[in-house]
């Protein structure tokens, strides 16, 4: 009799935000960086997508996926890759074993949800892709470890290679050709620096004007100071934060989060035509955490910013009443934050 079942597995992914920023890359097909990153994961109690991958016989569309409640395109060449390779390490295992159902030669269909507006301007695409990518690697029971995992998911995001863990993770360039070190690690877990803390200022919930792929292919092309990122800044910042971060030092890992920030978006102002990601509530931002740290007597609050105007703040836990409190305080009455509107501000715990 014919194999009607509908086979099924879900999973969840958390969001990253990354404290030394994956800009360019070497290898557009492939989603090579032209330099290492490191982020810090979030809290999935806040931020996560959950996804859930069935495939059956029965199924008579092609592959589909469900975002949010609304039909996705999957035909991209990003996506594509990652099926493909996830069929071929089911093939691989129903090769070996005859018994196996052949999953691998069925439609599948996603179905996907985050528990944060996807307008909001978080980086949804990272947690998307791990997401996805787990949730089939689940369903076909592949053996891969999250490594293992992490070369797929970066076919579909570069960034989506860092939420395949939890705590702080690092994607190592790698400068094979084809990719193979091209891979995310555990620098530490979450438990290694419980107190560590996030706050999100969502300073905007507009899509971005310029999408990460193309801005930072500009940058690559016509940004001078890029280049001296790429060879000099980032592999320090690597090393200095990756100490920081073993160490708990709070203080550098804040200063080299900060710097790297600013290197990354002074690259974007560099670009030709430039590519501008802040606005004025972002730098009322960068000014308030200054005066945070200038009134504690030292570094207590770290901000960085992404591809968009919104602004993540880490922090320790024993700070936190310091922080909000003067959050609330400088950014009251600055034109476009929205004090007071639960997608405005969320402090989340790491
Ligand atoms: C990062 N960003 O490290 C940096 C900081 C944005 C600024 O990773 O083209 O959406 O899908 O590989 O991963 C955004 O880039 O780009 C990003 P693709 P992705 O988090």
């Amino acid at each position: 009799m014919a194999d009607t079942k509908v086979y099924r597995a879900s999973t969840t992914a958390p969001v990253n935000i990354a404290v030394v920023k994956y800009w360019g890359k070497r290898d557009a097909k492939l989603n090579l960086p032209t330099n290492s990153s490191l982020s810090v994961t979030l809290s999935q109690a806040d931020l996560r997508t959950l996804t859930t991958a069935s495939c059956s016989a029965s199924y008579t569309e092609d592959d589909s996926l469900m975002l949010n409640g609304e039909l996705s395109d999957i035909s991209g060449a990003r996506a594509q890759a990652c099926f493909r390779e996830l069929r071929a390490r089911r093939a691989a295992l129903e090769a070996a074993d005859s018994a196996l159902p052949k999953l691998s030669a069925m439609p599948l269909k996603l179905v996907s949800e985050n528990n944060f507006p996807t307008a909001a301007g978080l980086a949804s695409s990272a947690a998307g892709f791990a997401a996805l990518v787990q949730a089939i690697a689940n369903l076909y029971e592949l053996a891969d470890s999250p490594a293992q995992l992490s070369l797929v998911a970066r076919q579909g995001s570069g960034s989506a290679c860092r939420s395949l863990f939890g705590g702080y993770v690092a994607w190592r360039m790698g400068d094979k050709a084809d990719g193979s070190d091209s891979v995310a690690d555990l620098v530490a877990p979450a438990s290694h620096w419980p107190n560590m803390k996030a706050l999100i200022l969502v300073v905007s919930a507009a899509k971005k004007g310029v999408s990460s792929s193309s801005g930072m292919q500009q940058t690559v092309a016509t940004s001078g100071l890029f280049q001296q990122r790429i060879t000099q800044i980032v592999p320090a910042n690597m090393k200095t934060m990756e100490e920081a971060i073993k160490a708990k030092d709070f203080a550098t890992f804040a200063e080299v989060t900060m710097r790297d920030s600013n290197s990354f978006h002074a690259c974007c102002a560099d670009t030709y035509p430039p590519i501008f990601y802040m606005n004025d509530v972002s730098r009322a931002a960068i000014r308030a955490v200054e005066s945070i740290n200038a009134e504690a007597g030292k570094t207590i609050a770290a901000y960085t910013f992404d591809a968009g105007p919104n602004c993540v703040v880490y922090y320790l836990q024993e700070d936190e009443s310091a922080i909000l409190g003067a959050f609330t305080g400088v950014l009251t009455g600055v034109s476009g934050w929205k004090e007071g509107s639960a997608a405005a501000k969320s402090s989340v715990k790491l």
